[in-house]
């Protein structure tokens, strides 16, 4: 049983992936993506526990120390992970909560598990927070958490932040249990959202669905009062910026330049293969602009990078196929013996190497149908050398509010996006630079750490509130 914590933060997943070393040893290391990229130096900096699913089914794993932290693995059945994850989490809510994108499925017992293993986060979580701890749960597979711990531990100052954008009211009226998950998020003190509309929508969505008393920002509840903020999430800035200057991304970056044979102009894409990504709509226009010889396929690169993800669920092993397929078919047309137009990597890469990808990317293209916010974007502007890059952003993620000087475009106009995308490589060099020179200042400005002491000083201050101690 590890020591009690001050602070605790409750994530569907651990930061965490086992790994099986040459000597065949077992030990865990630190997993990829947006979450973990943004909360595991808030969690260096903080120390206390981080409470989540390890990974594997059917197993319980006993907590760990890593990094200085406390790990506290929390079970997950077969059956649970794909109902309650797989399920109710990626098949239900994360199309719901983008616009429906793709058709969300309504199961009950996908709702049914999903209670349960909420109710098993919030026990664990119970369990392991100090007398008065700060616990910080995030994202939407976790949303009845709040009220669930609050029920066992009302001593504790309990934040949430959800990730991904919170839907329009006319959407989210679609869930069966929509009154159940506002009164989940309820329990908390402060629930954070990414863009001020989100918040907008969820006051709007308590207004409407619930008897609560809504008053500017605040819920009142009786024993507490539930605030609902937008906190932008961002990077670790200068950490990103050091490790795009550093001697193995340089290198890594003149290796990735030799391997594509040197070519005039490269354009990235990274992302998780995602649908809500827009990745269909990109490949798309890019091709297009081969096809037309608007882009030259002997000068131009686009070099597209997609991470494996959630690859049971049927909808992802559909676009998968059709990636495959789209990209092989512009490549077959377009290009040569030994050359390609389209290079693209479905694959998962070390830091250092996305550091590289954003040194060489001329333009970055980052154009999701809908995005909570996308530190893709923001990471680019970290990592480009110099001024001389540009971001091409969907106006869709959450990243546009603040990234204004982007070439911002809305990803299902396909012509819209083939113009912007050749304004960005066309525009003089000193319209390109004072776009750049002003993303840079924004993303140098707003980092990962000024945003957790944004939420967590204002939940601190909530709670002090709320103890009658301002
Ligand atoms: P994601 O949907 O995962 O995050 P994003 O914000 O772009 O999307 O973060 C992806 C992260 O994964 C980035 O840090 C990127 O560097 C990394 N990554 C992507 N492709 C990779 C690859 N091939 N190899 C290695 N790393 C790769 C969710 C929400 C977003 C929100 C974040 C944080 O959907 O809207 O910005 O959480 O809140």
């Amino acid at each position: 049983m590890p020591e009690r914590s001050h602070f605790v933060v409750v994530a569907n997943r651990l930061p965490v992936d086992r790994v099986t070393t040459e000597e065949g040893e077992t030990t865990w290391r630190t997993s990829p993506g947006g979450l973990v990229t943004a909360l595991e130096p808030v969690m260096r900096k903080h120390g206390g526990a981080w409470v989540g699913w390890h990974g594997a089914t059917d197993e319980s794993v006993e907590p760990f120390t890593h990094d200085g932290y406390e790990i506290v693995p929390v079970a997950l059945s077969a059956s649970e992970f794909e109902e309650y994850y797989e399920g109710f989490s990626n098949a239900t809510l994360w199309p719901l909560y983008h616009d429906t994108v793709a058709f969300p499925e309504y199961h009950r017992e996908w709702w049914d598990a999903y209670v349960v293993v909420n109710r098993r986060f919030a026990e664990a979580t119970a369990e392991v927070a100090a007398d008065g701890a700060t616990v910080w749960v995030q994202d939407y597979q976790l949303q009845l958490v709040p009220q669930l711990l609050r029920e066992l531990r009302p001593d504790l100052s309990i934040g949430f932040f959800l990730h991904i954008p919170f839907p329009p009211t006319e959407l989210f009226q679609q869930l069966p249990w929509r009154r159940r998950i506002l009164e989940g998020l309820l329990g908390a003190d402060l629930v954070g959202f990414q863009v001020p509309g989100a918040a907008s929508n969820f006051l709007r969505l308590v207004r409407a669905r619930t008897d609560h008393r809504v008053e500017r920002d605040g819920v009142a509840l009786g024993d507490h009062t539930c605030h609902a903020r937008a906190y932008p999430i961002s990077i670790d800035t200068s950490g990103f910026k050091e490790l795009a200057e550093s001697p193995e991304a340089v290198e890594e970056a003149d290796r990735l330049l030799e391997d594509l044979g040197h070519p005039k102009r490269v354009l990235l894409g990274v992302d998780r293969l995602d649908y809500t990504k827009g990745l269909r709509q990109r490949i798309r226009a890019i091709g297009e602009l081969f096809a037309e010889g608007r882009l030259d396929p002997s000068e131009t690169v686009f070099l597209q990078i997609a991470t494996p993800s959630r690859e049971r669920v049927e909808e992802y092993r559909k676009l998968r196929d059709d990636i495959d397929l789209l990209v092989g078919r512009i490549n077959s047309e377009i290009g040569d013996i030994g050359h390609r137009p389209i290079v693209y990597q479905h694959t998962s890469y070390p830091r250092v190497k996305m550091a590289a990808l954003y040194r060489i990317a001329d333009v970055a293209v980052v154009t999701p149908l809908r995005d909570g916010m996308n530190l893709v974007a923001k990471e680019y502007v970290a990592c480009h050398p110099g001024t001389e890059g540009a971001l091409v952003l969907s106006e869709f993620a959450g990243a546009a509010r603040e990234l204004k000087q982007a070439y911002l475009v809305n990803p299902y106009d396909i012509n819209g996006m083939k113009d912007t995308v050749m304004q960005a490589i066309t525009d003089p060099a000193v319209v390109r630079r004072r776009r750049m020179r002003s993303l840079r200042r924004q993303v140098e400005t707003h980092t990962i750490d000024a945003w957790a002491d944004h939420f967590l000083g204002d939940l601190k201050r909530i709670g002090q509130a709320r103890a009658g101690n301002p």
